[in-house]
């Protein structure tokens, strides 16, 4: 069975003012749905077209000869994990163990934001920024181009593109602002609380 691309979890007009229709016709319409084509393209009638996403990003991951099928195998699962990450009205702040957790790793809600917009700012070029899980804690991390967390065995709690074509429409070069609007409007802290009770 092919890949598919999964549906969005909210309409495309859902997250206006902060992420507009045009945005996500390109994001989601353009750039997530090549990277399911491609990667289509590039295991059909192979073994790995019947495995999962993850299971294709830990079997190629770091090798030179399938970067092509790496690549667009964690751009898929990045996007759907991205878009998972924000909801409308999202934002304000955690609860529970989830917050607990950001205050033991962090200091506070607001120093999390600082780390997190500093990791986001100076990913250089295009990739994307975490919240992951780390032993009890959690921690903040950055990735290059398509890699991510699962590569590493790791679990992610939310996610930030920030290559250039998620931002540009909206905010042209100005990736700090985006960044601050994913954390002040967009952020979706149930699905990461889910993700780290899991
Ligand atoms: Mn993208």
């Amino acid at each position: 069975m092919a890949f598919e691309q999964p549906a969005l979890p909210y309409a495309v007009t859902a997250l206006e003012p902060h992420m507009t229709a045009q945005t996500f016709e390109f994001h989601y319409g353009k750039h997530h749905a090549a990277y399911v084509t491609n990667l289509n393209n590039l295991t059909k009638d192979t073994p790995m077209a019947t495995m999962s996403l993850e299971e294709i990003i830990k079997a190629t991951f770091g090798d030179a000869s399938k970067a092509g099928i790496f690549n667009n195998a964690a751009q898929v699962w990045n996007h759907t994990f991205f878009w998972k990450s924000m909801k409308p009205n999202g934002g304000g702040a955690p609860t529970g163990e989830l917050a607990a957790k950001i205050d033991a790793s962090f200091g506070s809600l607001d120093k999390f934001k600082e780390e997190f917009k500093a990791a986001a700012t100076t990913q250089f070029g295009s990739g994307w920024a975490w919240l992951i899980k780390d032993g009890d804690g959690l921690k903040i991390t950055k990735s290059g181009n398509a890699e991510n967390p699962i590569a590493h065995g790791q679990t992610p709690l939310l996610t930030l593109d920030v290559w250039e074509h998620a931002y540009y429409i909206d905010f042209q070069n100005r990736r700090p602002d985006f960044i601050t609007t994913y954390l002040e409007n967009l952020v979706n802290w149930d699905f990461a609380a889910a993700n780290l009770a899991a």
